[in-house]
């Protein structure tokens, strides 16, 4: 069994090679939840802008919760390896809440196989920084840089009651009123948007653009080519 959660092994006799995946948070204020990393067929997407957040991607980044991701990845047939990083990665230069703002694990992948992942930007309605299927390299390391999105599932209101409690440990303040939940049904953009480059935080709620917002990208994702299985 394969670190991450795994199915099963070489799909096709194909070859696959062992990826190591690092992502660091770039921002200065925006801690990321939980980020799901996959290599997969490229006729399959965790987002894609422009289209419908599935449902899956919707709660992930309205809540932060990566498990309806995961459960859409399990057994998936043309998944072959994703990771949960399971905890956040906070910004830059920080250990919020005991976390780190780097997370670094593997990916085993085909010569057919492409990258991607999704993770929520914590201080945010329901923006997610993630990369859409992008091959992997042959040999050696690649680079990516990841940008926001906003999953067009919730009104961008910036308010602490619509946020995340987690978003004041995780974040550089606290919030305005955190503890007190985060409301989704009475901010739900209906109908829901198609997934657009986030339009950053515009400061009309509890949020301060200077403190939460970030310049793209949001993050490095470095990867590089390991051993042939
Ligand atoms: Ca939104
Ligand atoms: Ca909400
Ligand atoms: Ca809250
Ligand atoms: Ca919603």
């Amino acid at each position: 069994v394969l670190a991450g959660g795994l199915l099963a092994g070489c799909p096709n006799g194909m070859p696959v090679m062992t990826y190591t995946i690092t992502i660091e948070n770039l921002t200065a204020g925006q801690p990321f939840a939980p980020i799901v990393a996959a290599a997969h067929s490229n006729s399959i997407h965790l987002f894609r802008v422009g289209a419908l957040a599935s449902d899956a991607i919707e709660i992930m980044a309205e809540q932060g919760n990566p498990m309806p991701v995961v459960e859409t990845l399990e057994g998936n047939a043309l998944v072959t390896s994703f990771h949960n990083v399971g905890m956040p990665i906070v910004a830059m230069g920080t250990n919020n809440g005991g976390f780190s703002d780097t997370a670094t694990f593997t990916l085993e992948a085909t010569p057919l196989d492409v990258f991607s992942m999704a993770g929520m930007l914590a201080i945010t309605n329901d923006g997610i920084v993630g990369i859409d299927n992008t091959a992997f390299p042959l040999s050696g390391s690649k680079v990516l840089y990841a940008l926001g999105y906003d999953a067009g599932t919730e009104d961008n209101t910036e308010n602490s009651e619509d946020l995340g409690d987690p978003a004041s440990e995780l974040g550089p303040v606290a919030l305005d009123g955190d503890p007190n939940g985060n409301e989704e049904a009475a901010v739900n953009t209906n109908p829901a948007q198609p997934i657009m480059l986030h339009p950053g935080i515009l400061g009309g709620g509890d949020l301060t653009p200077e403190i939460h917002g970030w310049p793209e990208p949001l993050a490095r994702v470095t990867i590089t080519a390991g051993t042939v299985q």
